[in-house]
């Protein structure tokens, strides 16, 4: 460094830059995917070709991709995170100073292809249409809580596979809405059902290797009302068939075979003679569930719901782990959707007789003090599809348990590491001078480059 003349520092702290990068890249993102490396790499090497004839273009495109941060890292307002990460506070957990926090967790069937439905997790989100700020499609002022901070259509996006709606009759049409004694009223009605469906026959079509899963807390009682709101969104196409589905206990059908047939979409009802008036699978014969709301939060234990089969029972061969409050909190879910839905992931994996989780069900599933909902997810996943701990250590075609080394452990619960100290908090036992050299210089580019353009 102290060789750098004037003219020729920018250069120079090019060079610097891209040596701190090399060893950067040996630091995979495991939690922000695993494009990030690449990414990094071909930077990289561009950069060595051209070190000294760098353009503007060139340094403006590096300095961006630099500029993008790693989960746990602090992060601006505008949000400079990594692909599947956002900026986010947890003051619940004493963490005031924005972080990049998960908010996809790793699409499964993309790493470990064409297993059975049932051997894999699923992102799943409680009252999912329940959207805060949403105002009744009634044009009345909405009194219901809400669960949720994005469309749903922005949740398929983030990789939720799991949908929770309440359907009411309501208005002579079906309606997403929540219950005051089994009835909907205006100002507990979100909107009407089908504008939802059509957003997931949206997605559905875009993304023709994608499953989705539907549980309809089903307070319909119009004849064949689901199947003509259904039939109306264009849904009925994808439809998984109560026929196919495994009634002892035995595997699903295959992922494959699923996106074969085009039966991507399974719907659960929870009323128990639509299936046989309507081919709407009741739920509780296909899954078990734990209890939802506060009793469904205490350590330790992990009780069956109670229109559910004990956990444990292996006839039912998909698992569904609820873990929200009665009430929903959106300041306190990043402290439950962290560390304490982990631990009941194990505590339910016992209760379920070693079953993990097929769907993992939150309230604001964005919300985490760092991996969140999603690396439970990945987890989950981890040990259904290939015996390791997450599924971002899975390897291609690898026999089950063979799993390549995390380099990166999980960020620290937010609340543990000084606040606004450090820049690189989560990678703090790996993270040294090198990089943070890398940090100033990063620093340095910048304020050169703005004064520069
Ligand atoms: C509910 O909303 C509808 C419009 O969708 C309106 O016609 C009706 O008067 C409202 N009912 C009440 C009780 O406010
Ligand atoms: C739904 O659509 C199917 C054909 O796709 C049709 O056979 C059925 O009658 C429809 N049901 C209702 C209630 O509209
Ligand atoms: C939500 O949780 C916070 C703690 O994070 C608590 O102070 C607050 O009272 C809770 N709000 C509700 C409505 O329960
Ligand atoms: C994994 O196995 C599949 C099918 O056996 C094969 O097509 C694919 O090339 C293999 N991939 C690797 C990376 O070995
Ligand atoms: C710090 O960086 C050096 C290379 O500059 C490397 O050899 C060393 O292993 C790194 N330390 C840690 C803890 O990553
Ligand atoms: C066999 C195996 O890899 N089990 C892992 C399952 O997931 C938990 C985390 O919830 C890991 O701690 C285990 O190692």
């Amino acid at each position: 460094m102290q060789a750098c003349k004037i003219s020729v520092l920018y250069a120079c702290l090019s060079f610097s830059l891209s040596q701190s990068l090399t060893q950067a890249t040996s630091l995979p993102s495991v939690f922000a995917g695993e494009q990030r490396i690449s990414r990094k790499s071909s930077v990289h090497h561009s950069l060595s070709r051209r070190l000294f004839v760098s353009t503007r273009g060139l340094l403006l495109n590096y300095l961006i991709q630099y500029l993008l941060l790693f989960i746990g890292e602090t992060c601006s307002s505008g949000n400079n995170c990594d692909a599947g990460l956002h900026c986010d506070t947890c003051p619940a957990n004493g963490n005031t100073r924005p972080r990049c926090t998960r908010i996809q967790p790793l699409i499964p069937t993309s790493k470990v292809k064409g297993l059975p439905f049932n051997r894999y997790s699923w992102l799943t989100t409680h009252n999912s249409f329940a959207l805060r700020g949403a105002t009744s499609a009634t044009g009345s002022p909405l009194l219901a809580p809400t669960n949720q901070e994005d469309s749903v259509t922005a949740q398929l996006r983030n990789g939720v596979r799991g949908l929770m709606l309440d359907m009411y009759d309501f208005n002579n049409d079906i309606w997403l809405c929540h219950s005051f004694g089994g009835r909907c009223y205006n100002v507990t009605a979100f909107q009407p059902a089908i504008n939802v469906l059509k957003e997931i026959q949206a997605f559905l079509e875009a993304n023709p290797t994608e499953i989705i899963t539907i549980f309809i807390e089903d307070y319909v009682t119009s004849p064949q009302g689901l199947t003509k709101v259904f039939n109306a969104s264009g849904l009925s196409k994808y439809w998984f068939p109560v026929s196919g589905m495994p009634k002892s206990g035995g595997d699903w059908p295959t992922v494959d075979d699923m996106v074969r047939q085009n039966q991507r979409l399974v719907v659960f009802t929870s009323i128990s003679s639509k299936e046989a008036s309507e081919g709407i699978a009741y739920e509780w014969r296909y899954v078990v569930e734990n209890q939802y709301g506060n009793d469904g939060m205490k350590a330790g234990s992990c009780p069956s719901r109670s229109e559910s089969s004990p956990m444990n029972t292996r006839t039912r061969s998909l698992v569904l782990q609820n873990y929200f409050p009665t009430n929903p909190n959106m300041s306190e879910a990043c402290v439950d959707n962290s560390a304490a839905l982990i631990s009941m992931m194990n505590t339910c994996h016992q209760a379920a007789g070693n079953r993990w989780p097929n769907f993992i069900t939150v309230d604001y599933y964005q919300r985490s003090d760092g991996g969140g909902a999603p690396e439970a997810v990945d987890e989950a996943n981890g040990n259904l599809t290939c015996g390791c701990a997450s599924i971002a250590y899975c390897k291609v075609n690898a026999t089950f348990g063979t799993c390549d080394t995390p380099v990166l452990s999980p960020p620290p619960p937010a609340g543990l590491s000084p606040q606004g100290t450090s820049q690189v908090p989560s990678k703090g036992s790996l993270i040294n001078t090198s990089v943070q050299l890398q940090w100033l210089l990063g620093s340095m580019l910048t304020a050169m480059l703005l004064a520069w353009l």
